[in-house]
């Protein structure tokens, strides 16, 4: 039976890289914020200085950051930081974005909670989101199409076994797939788990135009606590390999303007600088590269996850940028990138900074890296495994 006294509900919402889960996420906080409900966040990487994490500052959300691994080997940490925010917040809802290569979530991280903390939070069922511009190069359901998948074994391994544990598949970015793509990536997805799972929901959602999120809600409530299965078999040394076949990169750095006297337009230097990593990669497959830039008060995103179909750019206004917030050199500008692709992470780092200073010379800038993680995550054990065959 559910406890009456649960003071938050927890959403946990995973899926690959660049799925759209912190853009969901966004979308969902907005939607229970405009219902005056209290919301907290918590981002999740394998090392610091996340983009979500400045994403979800500049929407005014209070958040804490797991950063170091996923939420399933620091599950401990994951739970303080639930708990402060409980503490500090009372938030009424809180929404845990996990790292995208996560998987195996039902046994690490849903059941362990509800077993150890359902005096405090109703933790909803599982969602993963898939991107149905990728489903068919990560699920090809033929030799062809599996000899035209970009993504290594390993990796589609991953994503495969994400989707296989959902209580929910949300098939984001409808208001930018053609209905071709949604079709196709539908019947892709309805061929391989609906075999294993006749009733699970597979839902259109857009963050964008929020098409699909109450029927995404009400499909959360009505499958309840008793659903999420844990994996049945889950490999992982192999799950380790697929991490592992990706360079991880985070970096910041400062562009600052040279002689003083103009402000860095930090539009025209992401624009120049996804030209020139694009020429530099010569369009190596990226699993996501994000990159947020805050400049003169604005802040602004871009990210790319196949560089056939280009990048959007977001800009935004928040109180968190006012300049009294910011400490900086008068005109620089302040910029993250975020990149994990199927490379080298030296590699990685080199030729994002080679690109990188390439564009601040264009606006006659230098940059001053501030921060270089580059790394390829290694294998860890989770906290807790509950259920299943391990
Ligand atoms: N048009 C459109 N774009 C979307 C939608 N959801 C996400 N995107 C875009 O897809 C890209 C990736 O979205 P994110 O929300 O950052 O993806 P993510 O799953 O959080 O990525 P990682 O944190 O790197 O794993 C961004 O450029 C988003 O703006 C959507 O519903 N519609
Ligand atoms: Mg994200």
């Amino acid at each position: 039976m559910e406890n009456q006294e649960v003071q938050a509900r927890l959403f946990v919402v995973g899926g690959f890289l660049g799925a759209g889960k912190t853009t969901a996420l966004t979308a969902l906080a907005d939607h229970f914020i405009r219902r005056r409900k209290r919301v907290a966040m918590i981002t999740n990487d394998q090392t610091d200085g996340l983009v979500d994490s400045e994403i979800v500052r500049t929407h005014g959300i209070q958040y804490r950051e797991i950063s170091g691994a996923c939420f399933c080997a620091r599950f401990r940490d994951f739970l303080y930081a639930a708990d402060a925010l409980l503490q500090e917040i009372q938030p009424d809802v809180i929404l845990a974005e996990p790292v995208g290569s996560a998987a195996d979530l039902i046994a690490t991280v849903i059941k362990p909670l509800r077993t150890y903390t359902q005096d405090r939070y109703k933790v909803m069922p599982l969602t993963v989101l898939a991107d149905p511009l990728r489903i068919g190069e990560m699920l090809p359901d033929d030799q062809q199409t599996v000899a035209a998948s970009p993504w290594p074994d390993e990796i589609r391994y991953l994503y495969d076994h994400q989707l296989r544990e959902a209580d929910c598949i949300l098939m984001t970015k409808s208001d930018l797939a053609s209905e071709r793509e949604k079709e196709n990536a539908r019947r892709i997805l309805v061929r391989r788990f609906h075999a294993l799972r006749p009733a699970l929901p597979i839902l259109p959602f857009s963050a964008v135009t929020g098409a699909g999120l109450p029927e995404w809600l009400s499909h959360l409530e009505a499958i309840g606590q008793t659903g999420s299965l844990p994996l049945a078999s889950f490999d992982r040394d192999r799950h380790a390999k697929a991490e592992s076949a990706l360079g991880w990169l985070n970096l910041e750095a400062q562009v600052i303007p040279e002689n003083g006297g103009h402000d860095i337009d930090a539009a025209a230097l992401i624009h120049g600088f996804l030209q020139r990593l694009n020429d530099i990669m010569s369009g190596a497959p990226v699993g996501h590269l994000k990159i947020f830039a805050e400049a003169a008060g604005n802040a602004i995103k871009a990210s790319i996850v196949d560089w056939r179909l280009g990048y959007a750019m977001d800009a935004f206004e928040s109180d968190a940028l006012k300049p009294d917030a910011i400490t900086r050199p008068a005109g620089s500008a302040r910029i993250l990138v975020n990149l994990r692709a199927i490379r080298d992470p030296n590699e990685l780092a080199q030729q994002t900074i080679h690109a990188l200073r390439d564009a601040a010379s264009l606006q006659n800038s230098m940059i001053q890296i501030t921060k270089e993680k580059a790394l390829r995550p290694g294998k860890l054990k989770p906290t807790y495994r509950i259920g299943g065959d391990q």
